[in-house]
């Protein structure tokens, strides 16, 4: 059993943070995620920000060994930023890797909880909304039914275990990101979130929720969309309609061996 300092506590971990016009958030959520968890790489995936996010993220960078950036040239959403991101990380070497976003919906406060239940086993862990314990806040009605029911209709559609398909605070043991298909992503904003959970599982990913209490940005503007929505809708009936035309990813059973 080796000692652990505190400082040390997470070493292998990446969180990956896609940023886009989160000036006024960055400085303050990177402090909170490295407290959370200090021997953690913090990884700053930056598409070109016009409010100066990248150079933000290189400040800190020069100041903490521990914040790592990487600048895309363009805007291409959430998801090419995450698939980037990952990259990076597991060329790196990275045992674990966070996802979460940079505008304080996804508490860092929680980082210690989904590390817990991946260091129990679990290889993809959800910060889950909707399940015991968990909730949103400050969401009016629409906001909440569509999470909500984009949710219970992915996971009927898709016949998957977790209740909380769309939000986009996960935990993942390097062997789930290794074992995702990648190239079958679609690679959107709200609809990867759905398709990585999709694919994770049907790689045969243990798949845990951990509770957490999701708070709406408070700087900044929303992005959700009707044609988001919709994106989503369709490519959720098109992962099935192709798993029913046998058409599905292949059931290839990660072996993880939960070696951790
Ligand atoms: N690198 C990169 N990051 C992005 C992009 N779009 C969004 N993000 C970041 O991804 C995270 C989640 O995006 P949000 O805009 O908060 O998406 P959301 O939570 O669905 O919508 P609101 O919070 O209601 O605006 C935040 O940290 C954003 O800055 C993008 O195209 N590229
Ligand atoms: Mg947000």
């Amino acid at each position: 059993m080796t000692e652990h300092t505190n400082a040390d506590r997470y070493n292998g971990t990446w969180v990956v943070l896609p940023t886009y016009n989160e000036a006024e958030n960055l400085a303050g959520i990177s402090v909170a995620i490295l407290h959370a968890l200090p021997g953690a790489t913090l990884l700053v995936v930056d598409d070109s920000s016009p409010d100066g996010t990248g150079q933000l993220a290189d400040r800190l960078a020069s100041q903490d060994a521990r914040v790592m950036v990487r600048h895309r040239a363009y805007k291409e959403g959430l998801g090419k930023a995450y698939i980037e991101g990952f990259g990076v990380a597991l060329d790196a070497g990275a045992a674990y890797v966070v996802q979460m976003d940079a505008d304080w919906s996804h508490a860092p406060d929680y980082l210690p909880a989904l590390m817990a239940a991946i260091e129990d086993g679990a290889d993809l862990v959800i910060g889950s909304r909707y399940t015991r314990g968990g909730g949103v806040r400050d969401w009016g009605f629409g906001r909440r039914i569509v999470s909500r029911g984009g949710s219970l209709f992915a996971r009927i559609v898709l016949r998957l275990r977790p209740h909380d398909l769309t939000g986009g605070f996960k935990a993942w043991r390097r062997a789930a990101l290794e074992a995702v298909a990648w190239e079958r992503v679609h690679s959107g904003g709200y609809v990867f979130q759905i398709e990585t959970t999709y694919l994770a599982t049907r790689a045969g990913a243990t798949v845990r929720e951990v509770p957490i209490v999701f708070k709406d940005r408070e700087v900044g503007t929303s992005k959700m969309s009707k044609s988001i929505i919709v994106e989503a809708l369709m490519v959720v009936l098109q992962l099935r309609w192709d798993e029913l035309r046998g058409r599905g990813p292949s059931a290839s059973m990660i072996r993880t061996g939960h070696e951790g």
